[in-house]
Order: structure tokens, then sequence, then C-alpha cells
């Protein structure tokens, strides 16, 4: 087969890293963190993929073991690429993890999901004592929810009853998120679609009752996790 725009064997990731200096930092100050023997939950997106990349570097400069849970596809295949031996969440649980996000308030309250992986990503999460949150303080928000939709991921034959559930929270601006080719939904690894909720403030509990809703996997808010945000 012939390649047009990338090269088998090269690492997944495609496209330009913006505020890519800054990322840089926070994934080199993020791979400091790593030991011999460590279990690591890998978060997914740009500022994830760098610190991968570190930490699979320092493991292998140091011929450290280090095991990976990643939280994508992309995360796997780019663990595979840098030499990061990678498990799952059947076999092994992190002794801690980093992820990136969207969004960060003061309260350490989280939107993530753009990378349309937040199932994988709060599976990870909700199984590590503790997550690094890489970012850059462009994600530093006052308010939860100022530039970012609350991503859904949703079973498509609830569509409907996620619209009407979200209807009687009185949040009618959704979308149903498309491809970047337009032809189509996005389809997750798990065979779902994602709906962006946009709600004008966010509760604590409104990640517990966007789960209650049938049909709804999960979604992109991250309340009351054990995080650290790391940040330049
Ligand atoms: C993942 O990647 C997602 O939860 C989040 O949406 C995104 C952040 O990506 P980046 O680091 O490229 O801004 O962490």
């Amino acid at each position: 087969m012939k390649w047009k725009n990338k090269l088998a064997g090269q690492p997944i990731w495609e496209g330009p890293i913006s505020f890519r200096d800054k990322k840089e930092k926070v994934a080199e100050h993020v791979s400091r963190f790593v030991r011999d023997g460590d279990i690591i939950g890998i978060g997914s997106g740009s500022t994830s993929f760098l610190a991968l990349k570190k930490i699979a570097e320092r493991a292998a400069g140091e011929r450290w073991n280090v095991l990976a849970i990643p939280t994508s596809k992309e995360a796997e295949m780019n663990c595979n690429y840098y030499g990061l031996t990678t498990t799952s969440l059947l076999n092994a649980r992190p002794d801690w993890g980093f992820d990136g996000a969207d969004e960060v308030d003061s309260h350490n309250r989280l939107i993530k999901g753009r990378g349309g992986a937040l199932f994988a990503e709060k599976l990870v999460m909700a199984s590590s004592p503790k997550t690094y949150i890489l970012v850059d303080e462009s994600k530093l928000v006052g308010h939860l929810g100022e530039k970012f939709a609350v991503p859904l991921e949703v079973d498509s034959r609830s569509i409907h009853i996620v619209e009407a559930a979200l209807k009687d929270m009185g949040i009618d601006q959704v979308d149903l998120r498309m491809a970047v080719a337009k032809d189509g939904p996005v389809i997750t690894e798990a065979g779902n679609v994602i709906m962006d909720a946009w709600f004008p403030t966010i509760s604590n509990n409104l990640e517990k009752e966007l789960s209650a809703i049938p049909g709804v996997i999960e979604s992109g808010l991250f309340i009351g996790y054990s995080v650290e945000i790391l940040t330049v």
C-alpha cells in the first residue's frame, strides 16, 4: 500500500500542535515523576502525546520497565511506536496517570473529550489514584463551559431520548458532532456518537444527572476526581 501523507511506522500525530513550547514544558515536568516499575495511565491529545514521548525516552534511557494503559487507540499506537509496553484495565490498574483537558476551573473541574476519547479517559482516570492534568494556561477558565460544550457519548439509538432529557433540563443548544469531512457523525472507538451540549452553568451534580439519562454512555464532565493540574 502507498501512503500519501503518512508513512507506516510513524507516530500517529497529525497536524500542528498549538502552544507547542508550553506543552513541551509541561510534558517534561510530568516525565520527571516516572519511576521504574510504574504502571501509567496515558492520556490522549497533543499534550499527552508529547508527555508519553518524553516518558518513553526517559524509561528507555534509564532501562526502566514502565507499563502504559492508553486511553485511546491513538495513544496505544504512539506507545507502541515509542517503545512503551501497553496493557489494559482488564489486567492492571495505573499507579498514576496523566491526561489533557479542554477546560479547567478553579475547583479542578474539567471538561474533556474534544478528541472523542472521553469514555476511556474517564475509565482510566477513575481507576487511578492520581491523574496529572497537563494544560497550557489557555485552558484555565473562570467559568466552566465558557468556551466548550459538554460532550456526551451516546448510543445512537438514544439520540432522541437524550435530546428530550436535555430539553427538560432547559438545554436546547445541542450539536451532533460531525466528522471533519462533514459526511457523517463522529463515531467513537466504542461505536457511539457524540452530542455536544451547551450549558450556561454547570453544577457539581450535573455529571451524575447526565449519566442517569438512558443511552448516555459517559460525559466529558470530570468533577471530583483526584487530579493535580500542571500548567506553565
Ligand atoms: C484529551 O485531549 C481530551 O480529553 C481533550 O479534549 C484533549 C486535549 O488535547 P490537547 O492537549 O491537544 O489540547 O486530553
